[in-house]
């Protein structure tokens, strides 16, 4: 990656220190052009787009994504978690160099919505994620930083469509496991991989039975030297506790492996899984249905979280009084919702 892409720590607009606020911006139709050939400037610079809180940014981000849209999906989308910690930043440069072996190109973007200043980060992923970093087939984005999960999510969704228009076949959206960014990423992507350490029970690792029951692969991470031993008991406990979730609808069976970032040892099985995951869920047309639920999934958060945002902006006023009405049992909170609905569509309506 040519410096730059990865420098830009977010001003408070939420707009990165690329100066692109400063110098005139290309036409959507020249960013596309770009885009569309590959250019990775043009590509972090729509990016950039995408993350800004600028009306007339997001208009012509609007713009591109709706041209590059068309070029998009060809890809697998790969989410990837585990506890901080766990080893996933440098999973993801081995796992990541296995990758771009195979001849594909490889877009990283992190979710992170609790990194208020995603800097510290950056820099410890830079030095994880050198090799693959300075690939040219490798093109690595932080999280923007200060926002929502919505709005992070929304954003990556976005910078996915624009990254399969430039040509990266391999997507993969990393996220810390610990709370809720896990459903937002997994309604955004193919698959998901969990990473986990040997000898820590379920509690230990941090991880809620939800989002072990949503992956699709397990790898036990750092399977190497006095380790090895214990992660393999890992992937035996893992694999049987695992029979016990609800079965997948596509008809896949979760595999637990172990590997090792350090030797690259069962790297490369992972992959494979992957290949194979792609291809049972293809054939049996699961591959097509879980991204159009995703589509319907996102047009209806996107909806909820616009209609929300502008309802409570237009009666914070009254909203405050009705709470307190309900909690001291002057009307009940049915009455007091229908009547706040039938102010906010008359105001809606001025
Ligand atoms: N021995 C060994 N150590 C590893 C392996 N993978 C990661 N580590 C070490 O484990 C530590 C954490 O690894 P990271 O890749 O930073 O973990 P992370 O999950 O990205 O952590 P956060 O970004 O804080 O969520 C680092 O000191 C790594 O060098 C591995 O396969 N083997
Ligand atoms: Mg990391």
């Amino acid at each position: 990656m040519s410096s730059g892409e990865q420098t830009g720590i977010p001003s408070s607009g939420g707009i990165r220190s690329t100066g692109i606020s400063r110098k005139p911006l290309p036409s959507a139709e020249a960013f596309v052009k770009g885009i569309l050939a590959g250019d990775r400037v043009m590509l972090s610079r729509a990016i950039t787009l995408v993350e800004s809180a600028r009306a007339d940014h997001k208009e012509l981000a609007e713009k591109i994504i709706d041209a590059c849209l068309p070029h998009s999906g060809n890809s697998i989308r790969i989410g990837i978690t585990g506890i901080p910690g766990v080893g996933k930043s440098t999973f993801i440069e081995s796992f990541g160099m296995h990758v771009l072996s195979q001849g594909k190109k490889l877009a990283v973007l992190t979710i992170d919505p609790s990194s208020q200043i995603s800097g510290g980060s950056i820099l410890g992923d830079k030095t994880r994620m050198s090799e693959l970093s300075r690939n040219e087939s490798a093109f690595i984005r932080p999280s923007p930083s200060g926002d929502s999960l919505g709005g992070v999510a929304r954003k990556t969704r976005e910078t996915i469509y624009l990254c399969e228009a430039a040509g990266f076949d391999t997507i993969i959206v990393e996220t810390v496991g610990v709370g809720q960014s896990e459903t937002a990423v997994h309604s955004m992507v193919d698959l998901f991989l969990l990473l986990l350490i040997a000898g820590a029970g379920d509690e230990l690792q941090g991880i809620k039975r939800g989002i072990m029951e949503m992956a699709d692969l397990f790898a036990v991470t750092k399977a190497d030297g006095d380790n090895k031993i214990r992660s393999e008991a890992t992937r035996i406990e893992t694999q049987s506790a695992i029979h016990f979730f609800p079965s997948h609808e596509n008809g896949w069976i979760p595999k637990v492996s172990s590997c090792s970032s350090v030797t690259g040892e069962g790297i490369g099985g992972i992959w494979n899984q992957i290949l194979e995951y792609k291809k049972i869920v293809t054939s049996n047309g699961h591959f097509e249905i879980r991204r159009k639920n995703q589509s319907k999934y996102w047009l209806e958060e996107t909806v909820s979280e616009h209609l929300l945002g502008d309802f409570y902006s237009k009666m914070r006023d009254l909203y405050k009084a009705a709470e307190e009405d309900v909690v001291s049992h002057k009307v009940s909170s049915f009455q007091a919702a229908e009547k706040l609905l039938r102010e906010y569509g008359r105001r809606t309506r001025e």
